[in-house]
This record gives C-alpha cells, structure tokens and sequence, in this order.
C-alpha cells in the first residue's frame, strides 16, 4: 500500500515508517520538523543523537535497498502544499502522528496552549478537508489518546470509543444507543485530541471517510527492529520533564544515579504500550480498515496498566534507584484505578510485550551509553497546570 506518515521524524512516527517500509509498503514520510524545533526552544536534546531526516533516509536505503520520500511541510499551515501532496503521491492511507504531544507543554504558558491548539486542531482538519477535496478513498489512521476518556472509570472497563447508555423516555421506553465515550481531559493537548474525535464523526458521517482512531496509552522503550539495525537509525528518547514519558524517565533516572520523580502519591494508574507494539499496531490497523459507510473504528491501543508508584518500585529494585516523592505540579486524580478494553488489537493477533526486567534493562543500558548527553537540570518538571500551583515541584519529605 502507499502510506503517507504525518509525524514521521517522531518518536512513533519514524519506528513505524521503517516498520512499514520494511513489511513492503511504499512510504513518504511528511514532517516539518516543529519536534526538534522544539528542543531547541526548550535548550534540551533527545538522549539518544539522532540523525538528521536526510542520513536516516540514506541508511535505511542502504541497508535495505528500500526509499522512503520526505516532504519538510507543516500539515496544519502549508494546506496547499498538503492538498498537492496528496493528489500527487494518491495513497491508501494516511497515518496522523503529527501533533504537539506533550501534556506539560501544552500547559506551560498562553503562549504555548495556544500554539498546541493551533497546530493539532488545524492539522487534523486540514488532513480530512485535503481528502474529502482530493476525492480519494484515502483510510486515516490517527493516534489518538487513552487520556481522551479520562482516567477515573468508577470500577467500570474503558470500551473502545464507544459507551452503552439507556436512556428512559417520558412514557418509561428504554432505548438502547451506543455514544461517543464522554470526553475528559486532562490537559490542553489532551484536549485537542477530543476534539480531535468530533472531527473524525463529522467528517465520517458527512463525506464517509473512513478512520481508525487509536487511542493509545504512554510509549515506552526506544529501539524497535528496524531503528536498531543501525545507530545512524536510533530512535529518539525524550528524558526531559516537558516531554519525558514516566516510565522512560524512570528508566533513564536509575541508569544516571538520579531519584526516581514520583508525583504526589504515585497512586494515578496509567496505560502502557511498548514502541515495538505500537508500530505493530499501526500495521494492523492498516491492514484490518473499515469499511466504506463504517463509523469510526476506534481501538485502545495499550497493551498493560501500572500505578505510578509500582513502577518506580519495579525500577528501583532492578536498578538500584532511590524514590522521590515530589509535589505534583499537574492538576490530576491522586489516586484512580484503571482497567482498559483491548480485545479488537488481540482479536487481529497482537501478542504484547510485556513489562519484563530485560526490556527495562535494555532501556537502562541504552540511558547509560548516551549518559553524557543528559542535562540532568532539565529532569524535573517544571510546567504547573495552575497558577495555585506556582512553586517549583519540591520533594516530599519521608514520613
Ligand atoms: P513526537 O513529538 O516525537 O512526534 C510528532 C512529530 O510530528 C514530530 O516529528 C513533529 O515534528 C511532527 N509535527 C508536529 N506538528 C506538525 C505539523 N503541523 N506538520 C508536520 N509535522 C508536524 O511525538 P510522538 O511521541 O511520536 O507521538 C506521535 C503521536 O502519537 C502524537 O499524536 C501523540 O499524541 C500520540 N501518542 C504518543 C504517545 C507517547 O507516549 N509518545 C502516547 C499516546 C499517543
Ligand atoms: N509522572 C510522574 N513522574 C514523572 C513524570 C510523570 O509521576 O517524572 C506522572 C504524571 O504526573 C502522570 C503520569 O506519570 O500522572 C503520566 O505522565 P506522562 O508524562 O508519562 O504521560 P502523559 O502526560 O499522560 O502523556 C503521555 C504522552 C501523550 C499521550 C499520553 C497517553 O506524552 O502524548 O497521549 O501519554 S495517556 O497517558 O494514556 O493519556
């Protein structure tokens, strides 16, 4: 198939540009590069030295004999450039990576909430407008969020997208109807992605595009198959308290000798995935597409659940590491439990990857060849999701 990735210059989006390439699929890759941009905003850097767009691309040729195509065009302000993109190369599929993912981010300041809305919003809604004006049969594959749905399920199983619900009419019908999951996000990023979904219903109920939105749980690990093949492919890893993910930070906190950075309690509860599962789950859903006149295929893309607070165990007993229990600067539950519906991924033959001390070591080992390249100033995080909570994150004392 022919498969535009949006994002590919991503910690998902270039994994899965090489996964696809190498399973036999032609791939252009459309990126305007905003992520790294965005390191040198923040004066910080992926620990891991990744090459630029032009090396990656000649590596992977020359290992694999196989091309992949890069446009640098941004998708939510270059609309015109996307729209030619699109008629010209005509694929079956487009994969949407490309947005600002980082909840901390998004809440640093008006200025960056703006700019998180302003890019996803408008590049998701450029993304469905060029395919509806294309006139193409285009399948898109979006990434969406576990956090779309909140965290808190009142001992009930999150379903994939869509709630029963019942509803008593004056006369005492019950009428059976399947909604939207109601939204409730966490953060401004994780609100875009909501907002995201309306998109999606709109432009499937109005022109039949046909999407599969994969709501996806925190990405763990760095290397998959293909970015290991060769260091000039290495995949990025954010370690940083902006765009850090908690348990690659964990991971990479123990390799370095630093506190594990737990906050408030460590009682949220949270859904995990392995980049290697990420990158399979992207080709399944490429390859497992609804049909036209379908609704919005919606998946839970997370293969386990971990509290906070177990995983730093996890990491401090296989890494030696000490715990620090930090003031939360997020504005989140203290505690939720979390218990997700996954069985269309298993229902097309994903095997997950679990949570397993070799993986975790592999992550540790990868942390510690790159550890000069860490600035271990840029490890706590520092964006406050309100003005109440305006000092610096401080330790919690043991009791
Ligand atoms: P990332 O920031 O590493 O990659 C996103 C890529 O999109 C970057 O290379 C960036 O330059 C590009 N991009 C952003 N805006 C763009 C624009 N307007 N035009 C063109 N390119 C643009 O993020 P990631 O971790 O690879 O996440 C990819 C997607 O997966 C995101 O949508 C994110 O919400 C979702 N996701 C990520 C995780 C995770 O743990 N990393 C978990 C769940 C969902
Ligand atoms: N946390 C800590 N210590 C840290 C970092 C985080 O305790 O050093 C806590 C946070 O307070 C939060 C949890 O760990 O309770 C998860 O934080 P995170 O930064 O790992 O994940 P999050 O902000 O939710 O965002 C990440 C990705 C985002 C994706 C989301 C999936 O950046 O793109 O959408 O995971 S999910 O969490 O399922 O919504």
């Amino acid at each position: 198939m022919k498969v535009i990735v949006l994002g590919g210059d991503g910690f998902c989006g270039w994994p899965t540009a090489l996964h696809l390439s190498n399973a036999g699929h032609d791939v252009t890759i459309v990126d305007n590069l905003s992520r790294r941009n965005i390191d040198n905003e923040l004066e910080i850097g992926s620990l891991t030295p990744i090459s630029s767009m032009t090396t990656r691309l000649e590596t992977w040729q020359e290992l694999t004999g196989k091309t992949i195509d890069f446009h640098n065009l941004d998708i939510a302000q270059e609309y015109d450039k996307f729209f030619h993109l699109v008629c010209d190369y005509a694929p079956d599929v487009i994969v949407h990576f490309a947005e600002q993912r980082a909840a901390p981010y998004s809440m640093k300041s008006p200025k960056h909430k703006r700019y998180t809305v302003d890019n996803n919003l408008n590049g998701t809604n450029n993304v469905l407008c060029a395919i509806v004006e294309s006139d193409l049969d285009i399948h898109v594959v979006h990434l969406g969020t576990m956090g779309v749905y909140g965290y808190g399920t009142a001992g009930m199983k999150i379903p994939e997208g869509y709630l029963d619900i019942q509803v008593v009419t004056d006369t005492g019908k019950v009428i059976e109807k399947q909604i939207l999951h109601p939204a409730n996000p966490g953060s401004i990023y994780h609100m875009t992605k909501t907002q995201d979904q309306l998109f999606f219903a709109y432009y499937n109920k109005n022109d039949e595009v046909r999407v599969t939105d994969l709501h996806q749980g925190i990405v763990w690990g760095t290397n998959t198959r293909e970015t290991a093949m060769d260091e000039r492919l290495i995949n990025r890893f954010d370690y940083d308290g902006d765009y850090g993910t908690v348990l690659n930070r964990f991971l990479m906190q123990a390799a370095i000798g630093h506190p594990l950075t737990v906050h408030g309690t460590g009682g949220q509860t949270r859904a995990f995935i392995h980049i290697q599962d990420t990158v399979r789950c992207v080709e399944l859903a490429i390859n497992n597409p609804p049909k036209k006149g379908d609704r919005v295929k919606i998946l839970n893309q997370m293969t386990e659940t971990h509290r906070v607070r177990d995983l730093a165990r996890i990491v401090a007993d296989i890494a030696g590491a000490e715990i620090q229990y930090m003031e939360n600067p997020r504005n989140e539950a203290a505690e939720n439990e979390l218990i997700v519906d996954n069985q269309c991924f298993l229902d097309m033959g994903l095997q997950p990857t679990q949570l397993d001390k070799g993986l975790m070591l592999e992550v540790t080992e990868i942390a510690k060849k790159y550890v000069g390249r860490c600035d271990t100033s840029k490890i706590v995080c520092t964006s406050k999701w309100t003005k109440k909570a305006s000092t610096a994150p401080t330790p919690i004392p043991a009791s």
